[in-house]
């Protein structure tokens, strides 16, 4: 299929996704409610800042499971399968040649630290969705990290234009500590649900519990919500 055509046709698909999930989009925490908890500024999202409970840092703590996966770039793939009617493979040629999206947002770890304005740039989850096209009873996914980590999201969070698979951040390749070569963000929701190292997303057509949640951690996790553990 010729370049320009293929992109018309993710266009078209991520035009679909977003009606199709824009009601429950709405209905989210982070968009809908009134008295999101935190406080400073209100950010471009018209939240606090700073979530309930969090504290600003300046450093950028490493958080993994004991296990830093090496994964170069010629062996790197991505996996996207489960309820989608095209389930793909990427190779790293692939996945830089979607669609790039540059973003800036802010990190809230569930152990209580949070830092502001972190400039990504990576593929956006609703343009890998538009390529593989979740079938009607698509709700959740699951992401699975090269470590074995593994965290559940659901669609309406997860598609949200701010979720990125971020292989950039200050301009610089993603450092290996921090997930490189490629990791998912998720600014509107604790940053366990973006998982270092990703290798494979699975949609499910219903939730399941990740490394974290199975061990009592939210299965939603919002800040505003102070929604830690579950
Ligand atoms: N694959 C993988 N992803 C992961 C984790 C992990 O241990 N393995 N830890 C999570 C947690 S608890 C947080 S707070 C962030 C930390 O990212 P950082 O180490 O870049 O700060 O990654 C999340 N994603
Ligand atoms: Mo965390």
């Amino acid at each position: 299929m010729e370049e320009s055509s293929k992109l018309d046709k993710i266009i078209e698909a991520r035009m679909k996704l977003k009606a199709r999930f824009e009601d429950k989009m709405k209905n989210t925490p982070s968009m809908a409610d009134e008295r999101p908890q935190g406080h400073g500024e209100i950010n471009r999202h018209g939240m606090p800042q700073v979530p309930v409970g969090q504290t600003l840092t300046t450093k950028w703590p490493v958080l993994d499971l004991g296990y830093q996966p090496n994964v170069t770039l010629d062996r790197w793939r991505l996996y996207i399968d489960g309820e989608v009617e095209n389930p793909v493979i990427l190779k790293w040629e692939d996945f830089m040649a979607l669609p790039q999206t540059e973003d800036t947002s802010d990190f809230h770890c569930v152990t209580t630290w949070s830092k502001l304005d972190m400039s990504w740039v990576g593929v956006r989850l609703l343009d890998l969705a538009a390529l593989v096209q979740p079938k009607e009873t698509a709700t959740h996914l699951m992401c699975y990290g090269y470590d074995t980590y593994t965290t559940n999201v659901s669609l309406e969070e997860a598609l949200k234009p701010d979720v990125l698979l971020a292989h950039t951040v200050y301009g610089e390749p993603l450092p290996k500590e921090h997930g490189g070569p490629v990791r998912m963000i998720t600014p509107q929701l604790y940053a366990w649900k973006g998982s270092k190292w990703i290798k494979r997303i699975e949609f499910l057509d219903k939730n399941k519990r990740g490394f974290w949640e199975e061990r009592g951690y939210s299965n939603t996790a919002y800040p505003w919500r102070n929604d830690r553990y579950s």
